[in-house]
């Protein structure tokens, strides 16, 4: 098949899974273009079969704004007319799904064979942004004129249906992770680097926004360290950063945590890691959560969320309601304080992300779904 994909080019769950389906559908056979402002995060390598289109916004003194989507849209039906696209995936509704119906409107208008839209959607598109005012009918409208449609986990399809009053199939994919690359020890790091022999590492990845709740993390970590010898590792940055920084500075915490900034190989450390922290206030999967279970890395999360799809809890992770600091580092300190279950937990973590997430079972399922809307 040939295939369009166009995200978020910036470091965020949904470009990271744009990406590597990217390049496990390149892996395959088929011919994949990305279609993009600039080189999405972690497609930092060529690929046989794989092509990146980069989008030009040319700016005028009377744009305010530079209008993206319009060159956007116009990129996607030029690279469909010259690679002959079947599909052109979108991840993140807006403007990207917008942007692939009028590409289409354009081809037709042409007299070219139209390629068929599917719309990935990843959270904050529907829980956030999408579902404020000002975006609220032109992000239904876009959700309902995509020829398919999935979601990255249950909770984040129940949520579409019910604000977005969406009547039509949303199929659960749920995102993957590789699993050559993240599984337990077998990489680069050494634990050392970051800790003595007698202390526990415990980490977070994101992009720092409000969402993840950064003051959490840290509250968390503090509350750990008073009980167990820890250090934090902070992976990732952000508009919270600045106030992490300065939470970490009040605590006197400086010397017990580690900023690595934003890291394009996260499995390079995850490995090294004993417990990792995702106690965010909204998560429609939490890939980077995957990703530390993948490395064999128990995760504490947040109940209500669509982490409860990916976490078992009690079994690799434990889950507790939103902003609840004081039992999630209560269980943190208990899982490092008993050598015993931690070791089950981290065995528990790699086999159950293997089992369910990895990118062989996941991408055939998008692989099926791409066969179903191109023959349905
Ligand atoms: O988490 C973010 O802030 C980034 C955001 C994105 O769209 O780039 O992530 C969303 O998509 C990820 C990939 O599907 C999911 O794993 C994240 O849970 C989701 N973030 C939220 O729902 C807050």
């Amino acid at each position: 098949m040939n295939v369009g994909i166009t995200c978020y080019p910036v470091a965020g769950g949904s470009g990271i899974v744009a990406t590597e389906l990217g390049q496990e559908l390149a892996l395959r056979g088929h011919k994949v273009h990305f279609i993009s402002y600039a080189m999405p995060f972690r497609l930092d390598r060529f690929q046989t079969n794989l092509m990146y289109h980069e989008v030009d916004t040319t700016s005028y003194p009377l744009f305010k704004f530079p209008p993206y989507t319009l060159t956007l849209a116009s990129k996607m039906a030029e690279v469909t007319r010259n690679f002959g696209l079947d599909i052109l995936h979108m991840h993140y509704a807006i403007p990207h799904a917008a942007c692939a119906y009028l590409a289409k409107q354009l081809l037709a208008s042409q007299n070219i064979k139209q390629p068929r839209v599917i719309t990935t959607l990843h959270g904050t598109d529907i829980t956030l942004v999408g579902s404020d005012p000002s975006y609220y009918d032109i992000t239904r409208f876009s959700i309902n004129t995509s020829d398919g449609l999935t979601a990255v986990s249950k909770y984040l399809a129940d949520e579409t249906r019910e604000v977005f009053k969406v009547e039509k199939e949303i199929r659960v994919i749920h995102n993957f992770f590789n699993e050559k690359r993240f599984k337990p020890g077998g990489n680069q790091c050494t634990k050392t680097e970051f800790v003595a022999n007698n202390e526990f590492l415990i980490s977070h990845v994101s992009n720092f926004r409000a969402v993840k709740r950064i003051t959490d993390v840290v509250d968390i970590f503090e509350k750990i360290s008073l009980e167990v010898p820890a250090k934090l590792l902070l992976v990732g940055e952000g508009p919270e950063t600045v106030m992490a920084r300065r939470q970490i500075n009040k605590k006197n915490l400086n010397d017990k945590v580690i900023f690595l900034g934003s890291q394009s190989r996260v499995e390079a450390v995850l490995p090294c890691s004993d417990l990792f922290l995702m106690p965010s206030a909204e998560e429609s999967f939490g890939l980077a959560a995957l990703e530390a279970l993948a490395c064999g890395v128990p995760v504490i999360g947040s109940s209500g969320t669509g982490m409860m799809e990916v976490i078992d809890d009690y079994q690799d992770g434990y889950l507790f309601p939103v902003g609840d600091t004081t039992a999630m580092a209560r269980a943190g300190i208990a899982l490092l304080k008993n050598p015993q279950r931690l070791m089950e937990f981290k065995q528990a973590a790699a086999a159950n992300a293997l089992k369910k997430f990895r990118a062989e079972k996941i991408v055939s399922e998008y692989e099926h779904y791409y066969r179903e809307i191109l023959n349905g």
